[in-house]
């Protein structure tokens, strides 16, 4: 009773809040795609889905028909077949067949996400521990995106999920993202994006982004970087085109005093007491 209250709860508050942003109590399906990558894996995602329930159900059928139509009680002197050949050829086609139909929009999505086509900007993202760096390429723009720890939030702000200075980008933009770690591994992963990428130290990884919606969207670090791996997230605003322009001008300004590593003592603060040290 308790558990079908919060998943009703969940759902109302889904419907309530159009743009799915956050992960909801319960929530069972991807977060809203914003992106043609993300549109595009849910689509990916939609096909095997139904694809692997048709052959779980057909697997089971066989086996369950197996089951009666063979039982000892029926068949009391047992077969000496050892194999059918024409048999044998059909079960090995059939599923390579299905395999190389699942391949080509698997390989296709891949390609699709690899490399952004004409893109009108780029975003170069740096992973350290335990943060963000992000910097705008050809507009001597760059800033740490911190934590904010549990002590300091606002009402209604997500818990582990904001940051002092949130990545800011325009919409209906094609943004490349250029990805690389200065410490260890770090993964850029934004649910409603479809991105996920490892971030690795002496190495450019690139992918892109178009996001189609305004609004706010959060991500996390999605490879284990340390104590503070669980207190990096992603926070990423989607603005209209000249609120993008006028933010930029701001933060030139105002984010030019934040240049450079942050103190240790801001990342500090960000963990939980225990994880602290010194
Ligand atoms: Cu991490």
């Amino acid at each position: 009773m308790k558990y079908s209250l919060t998943l009703l709860m969940g759902l109302l508050a889904g419907v309530g809040e159009l743009r799915a942003d956050v992960p909801r109590p319960w929530q069972m399906h991807f977060q809203e795609a914003v992106t043609p990558v993300m549109e595009e894996i849910v689509r990916f995602h939609d096909i095997l889905l139904v694809l692997i329930v048709l052959i779980g159900l057909f697997v089971f059928a066989l086996l369950g028909y197996t089951l009666v139509r063979f039982r000892a009680e029926r068949n009391p002197v047992p077969t000496k077949t050892s194999h059918n050949t024409p048999l044998e050829i059909v079960w090995t086609a059939i599923p390579v067949l299905i395999l190389l139909a699942i391949c080509w929009p698997s390989m296709h999505l891949l390609y699709f996400m690899d490399r952004a086509v004409h893109p009108d900007m780029t975003l170069k993202i740096n992973g350290r521990q335990w943060y963000w760096h992000y910097a705008y390429e050809g507009h001597d723009l760059e800033f740490d995106s911190v934590m904010i720890p549990e002590k300091d939030l606002q009402p209604g702000q997500h818990r582990l999920l904001e940051v002092d200075h949130p990545v800011v980008i325009p919409v209906d933009t094609t943004v490349r993202l250029l990805f690389t770690a200065d410490d260890v591994l770090h993964s850029w992963a934004v649910p409603a994006f479809g991105v996920k990428q490892d971030t690795v130290p002496g190495r450019i990884a690139e992918s892109w982004v178009r996001v189609t919606k305004e609004g706010t969207y959060y991500g996390q670090c999605s490879e284990l970087c340390g104590t503070g791996h669980a207190f990096m997230p992603i926070k990423v605003q989607v603005v209209s085109k000249e609120a993008y322009a006028t933010w930029l001008k701001e933060a030139k300004q105002k984010l030019a005093s934040t240049e450079g590593t942050p103190d240790a003592s801001v990342i500090l603060a960000a963990l939980p007491s225990n994880l602290q040290r010194g």
